[in-house]
């Protein structure tokens, strides 16, 4: 039996375990990448693990998501990521360089290698055929020591994609076709590769958007093979040495196949608050907008930005909209000023930001209240934008330059033949904001810097024999990261702030949760399927710890989201019987009878219901290594008794 291509590069990189579905596997990872959101608890990890430089091939540290410096926080901790990662050999992406996916991809990502970054959206490499997977920082400190990063062996899913895409119909809307035939749980597990005659019609960026999104499906990745498109890309950027080609043997095996024709797609949105949320753009033609944002990870790209300027040359957007437009990366951004696109994207009235999220991760830009807001980024979850009524869809950069300019839903294909653009062949390539770290032999010279925003980082227990406490929380399904631990600009600062930081968790859905949870010592939450979807960020893990928080019982989980409360030493527990769920409220008494021992082997425990006499059975599905990680009270404890 054949390989997929998921298989050649786990086969390449297995470091232990079979590769059977569903079994755990560790792997070698050659790269790895942080951002600034994130990157302060990864390094603060990486620096107690006491590794004096990184053993990967490549580690790359950007600063990207905290850029809004309205206080002195993110700057002190932007100064503490450039100076530990001068120490101990990894790159620095200075401000102003980039989005971390947009420019990995561009500068460093590589056909059949292996990354993992501490953003759930690493997958935008595999665009160009490398496995990039989503984790969380702890992990990735892990990886960059060289240890080994664990997975489920994945299943393969095969999107096969035929025909060519039509004018104005662009890669975001086969992503979000994608996501309507799949829905937000349907890539868990999975890795999900695109092939057949269609996929040559997609340009790198292209294929880049629809890897992205893959993390939207909850997919492990998302994989395109790599091709002569590939062998352009990675010319035109000055690294076709980097070039390797990849494809899946003609035998390999898929568990499921599904069929996307580029031709018959229409421009698509995803509506609020779900990616999976879709519908056509024709639908909801004529609703009246409020904003526009172009950008992201997911579609900043030069292809993206020269589609736009040529859609908005010579026009003024409308009256009532306010667009925002930020290139993901300084080569992005230089070449458009240097073709004069920008001039057209500034003369048209769009609000020029800088080379960073932005607007996707709530760091300005929110929407008025209520406001329709039509995004080219990747989630649309509630309250993400920073206005808690905003109504956010997802759409193509297409279908938001169509709309800015008209001031309502516009699908673009209406306009007749969209303005042809010019990609140039070679593009502009000057690392200058990229910092090399200082040798071995002169670490000891760089002193890291630490503002006062850095706070300890809290450290989880052995299980208790009887989890006896409240059912401190419960929730729905689909429960997303953003609701566990909200971004935006009030929050992001106090990423490095676990105390801080607890005065916000789940207020989206609760806003008297963190002071109830700290009162009652913590307890236990109840959630539905799907439970911690969305973002790699630990802090979701973190600070429910800090919180007391010490199982959560759900339906089901989000791969990312899992292994980080296992980091941490909460303990994820699912519903033998989903059904169950309705036997408890928030407010009961509950015990978990035979806690210690499901973690220790046993697998199962009984939740009592003090409150009703009610009763239902847990299932918990461990490796041994998680297992052990649990009973030591997390991987900070269990890495030191390793030792
Ligand atoms: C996101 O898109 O949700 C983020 C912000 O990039 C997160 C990381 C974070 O929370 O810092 C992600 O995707 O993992
Ligand atoms: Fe940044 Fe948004 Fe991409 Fe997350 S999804 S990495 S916030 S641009």
């Amino acid at each position: 039996m054949g390989y997929t291509i998921a298989q050649k590069i786990i086969k390449e990189h297995l470091v232990c375990g079979e590769m059977i579905t569903g079994k755990e596997i560790g792997l070698r990872i050659d790269q790895t990448l942080t951002q600034d959101a994130t990157g302060t608890m990864a390094y603060l990890q990486f620096e107690a693990m006491g590794i004096d430089r990184v053993k990967t091939e490549l580690s790359v540290a950007y600063i990207d998501h905290n850029t809004l410096q309205a206080g002195f926080e993110n700057a002190d901790d932007h100064r503490y990521i450039q100076t530990v990662t001068k120490k101990h050999g990894i790159r620095f992406s200075r401000p102003g360089n980039g989005i971390c996916h947009q420019v990995h991809l561009e500068r460093f990502s590589k056909p059949g290698k292996t990354l993992i970054g501490s953003d759930s959206h690493t997958p935008t490499a595999g665009g160009i055929g490398m496995l990039g997977m989503g984790a969380g920082g702890l992990d990735v400190a892990v990886a960059m020591g060289g240890g080994t990063y664990y997975i489920t062996m994945p299943k393969n899913i095969k999107i096969n994609l035929v025909g060519k895409l039509s004018d104005y119909v662009g890669a975001k809307d086969v992503i979000l076709e994608v996501l309507r035939i799949l829905g937000v749980k349907g890539g868990v597990g999975a890795v999900i590769e695109y092939a057949g005659e269609g996929v040559k019609t997609l340009s790198v960026p292209q294929r880049a958007t629809i890897t992205n999104m893959g993390a939207e499906l909850g997919a492990t990745s998302s994989l395109f093979p790599s091709d002569e498109v590939t062998r352009a890309f990675l010319k035109a950027e000055g690294r076709e040495e980097d070039y390797i080609e990849l494809s899946p043997d003609e035998d390999a095996v898929y568990d499921a196949e599904y069929t996307v024709d580029l031709s018959k797609l229409q421009p698509l949105a995803a509506c609020p608050h779900s990616p999976d949320n879709v519908k056509s753009v024709s639908e909801l033609s004529c609703m009246k907008i409020n904003q526009v944002c172009i950008g992201s990870c997911t579609n900043s790209s030069m292809q993206d930005m020269l589609t736009v300027a040529a859609m908005l040359k010579g026009k003024t957007v409308h009256p009532n909209v306010s667009l925002s437009i930020s290139p993901g990366s300084k080569q992005v951004y230089t070449m458009l000023a240097e073709c004069g696109a920008l001039a057209d994207l500034i003369n048209a009235g769009a609000r020029i930001l800088e080379c960073a999220c932005g607007p996707c991760i709530g760091m300005g830009f929110s929407p008025q209240s209520a406001g329709v807001s039509l995004r080219t980024f990747n989630r649309n979850f509630l309250a993400r934008s920073g206005t808690a009524d905003a109504q956010v869809y997802l759409v193509s950069p297409e279908t938001a330059a169509a709309s800015a300019i008209s001031g309502v839903f516009t699908d673009p294909t209406t306009l007749g033949k969209a303005p042809s653009i010019e990609m140039p062949s070679v593009f502009k390539i000057n690392d200058n904001l990229i910092e090399m770290p200082i040798d071995a032999e002169k670490m000891d010279e760089v002193t890291v810097e630490r503002g006062p925003n850095i706070k300890p980082i809290p450290v989880g227990k052995a299980p208790d024999k009887d989890l006896c406490c409240e059912l401190i929380l419960k929730v729905g399904d689909d429960i997303t990261t953003d609701h566990i631990m909200p971004a935006g600009t009030k929050v992001l600062p106090y990423r490095s702030n676990v105390p801080k930081l607890s005065e916000f968790c789940f207020t989206v859905c609760d806003k008297d949760f963190p002071e109830r949870a700290k009162a009652k010592g913590g307890g236990v939450i109840l959630g539905g399927a799907n439970y911690g979807q969305g973002s790699s960020r630990e802090h979701a893990a973190l600070v429910p710890l800090y919180l007391g928080i010490k199982a959560v019982v759900a339906k089901s989980f989000a791969r990312i989201h899992v292994a980080n409360l296992i980091n941490f030493g909460i303990v994820p527990m699912t519903l033998q019987n989903p059904d169950d769920y309705e036997l408890f409220n928030e407010g009961d008494q509950i015990a978990i009878e035979g806690f210690a021992a499901a973690v220790a082997g046993k697998d199962e425990a009984v939740l009592v219901n003090k409150t009703t006499g009610k009763a239902a059975i847990l299932k918990l599905s461990l490796s041994d290594r998680q297992r052990a990680i649990l009973l030591a009270g997390g991987r900070l404890n269990y890495t030191k008794l390793e030792r």
